[in-house]
């Protein structure tokens, strides 16, 4: 069994030569990007067996991503080829120093991965690991990929544990289009990744009490609070809470010098799920979701290897105070 299959878009992604307005950079560098095969390459260079579910076009751009994700151990062979419709790509900027400023031009409107569906992908190589991750990008691709996602959350049995990053991705929710499916999905799910930030843009909730509130059903949600931690809200009662109703556990980032933030929630949800499949308690999953997402903050690209697992244990075994 595949510990995490991964479903989702990936895109060739070109980085900025130099910081600054998109119509300023003169020169892109090639890269790779995708929420979801981020989190399976994370999760692969951490010592996973991961599967990454997409469609691309029959072009050298699929070609690359095929190889490029491949490279890092990830399972492509479920992987489709469409010779009709292109390999989405994308442009950004660099951003702040905060990171959270940078712009994204898309260009993935009718491209191979908008067109997976229910009847489009190998449902039995998606549903064959231990984890399935998800985003909801897919959601917002097209009605055939909002109805696969609708499909893979569906009741278990019958269905692994749904890992599912919210992902709102204010550039690709046009009119006529709900971010509130995303709440219904999130709902579905049985481990939630959700950003505060995201959470008011798009459901209009407020603190990370509220977005317990409005997602009672799954197993674990964990609200991203940016540069401040993340907060775990757990059914399961494992003696870490620190919270005094016993449900809530807070973990501050790490801080580092932030080179650019894109990606580094699909860091942290790789180091969180990695953590959770070696069966380590919350707090501890949310220390290996800070330092891979430090990897990727701290590095121009949408991805970067996470620290080595024995570094990474040796970190999240240190005290308390080295994490205030
Ligand atoms: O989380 C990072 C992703 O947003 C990036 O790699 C590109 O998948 C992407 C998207 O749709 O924005």
């Amino acid at each position: 069994v595949v510990d995490v299959v991964a479903l989702g878009e990936s895109m060739v992604t070109f980085l900025p030569s130099r910081p600054g307005r998109l119509a300023d950079v003169p020169a892109f560098h090639r890269s790779i990007g995708g929420a979801e095969s981020n989190v399976a390459c994370t999760l692969a260079a951490a010592g996973h067996t991961t599967r990454w579910v997409s469609r691309v076009g029959a072009d050298g751009f699929g070609d690359h991503l095929v190889e490029a994700i491949g490279a890092y151990g990830v399972d492509v062979s479920h992987v489709r080829r469409d010779p009709s419709r292109p390999t989405g790509v994308y442009f950004r900027t660099a951003g702040d120093r905060a990171g959270d400023t940078h712009e994204v031009a898309y260009y993935r409107a009718g491209s191979a991965a908008s067109a997976m569906s229910p009847a489009g992908v190998d449902l039995e190589a998606v549903r064959a690991g231990r984890v399935l991750h998800l985003s909801g990008i897919t959601a917002a691709l097209s009605q055939d990929c909002l109805a696969l996602m609708r499909e893979l959350t569906g009741p278990r049995p019958g269905r692994p544990l749904i890992s599912f990053d919210v992902n709102h991705r204010p550039g690709l929710w046009g009119e006529g289009q709900d971010p509130d499916v995303l709440l219904e999905l999130a709902r579905r799910a049985d481990i939630v990744f959700v950003g505060d930030d995201e959470a008011r843009q798009a459901w209009g909730l407020h603190g990370a009490r509220a977005v317990r509130e409005a997602l009672p059903e799954p197993e674990i949600v964990v609200v991203k609070q940016g540069k401040g931690g993340a907060v775990a809200f757990d059914k399961e009662t494992d003696g870490l809470c620190e919270d005094a109703d016993g449900t809530a556990t807070f973990v501050r980032a790490v801080h580092v010098d932030v080179v650019a933030a894109v990606g580094a929630g699909d860091a942290f949800a790789a180091g969180f799920l990695s953590a959770t499949l070696r069966g380590l308690p919350v707090r501890d999953r949310l220390r290996h979701g800070h330092l891979a997402a430090a990897a990727t903050l701290t590095t121009p690209g949408d991805l970067a290897p996470p620290p080595p697992r024995p570094l990474a244990d040796r970190l999240a075994a240190l005290d308390a105070p080295a994490w205030e």
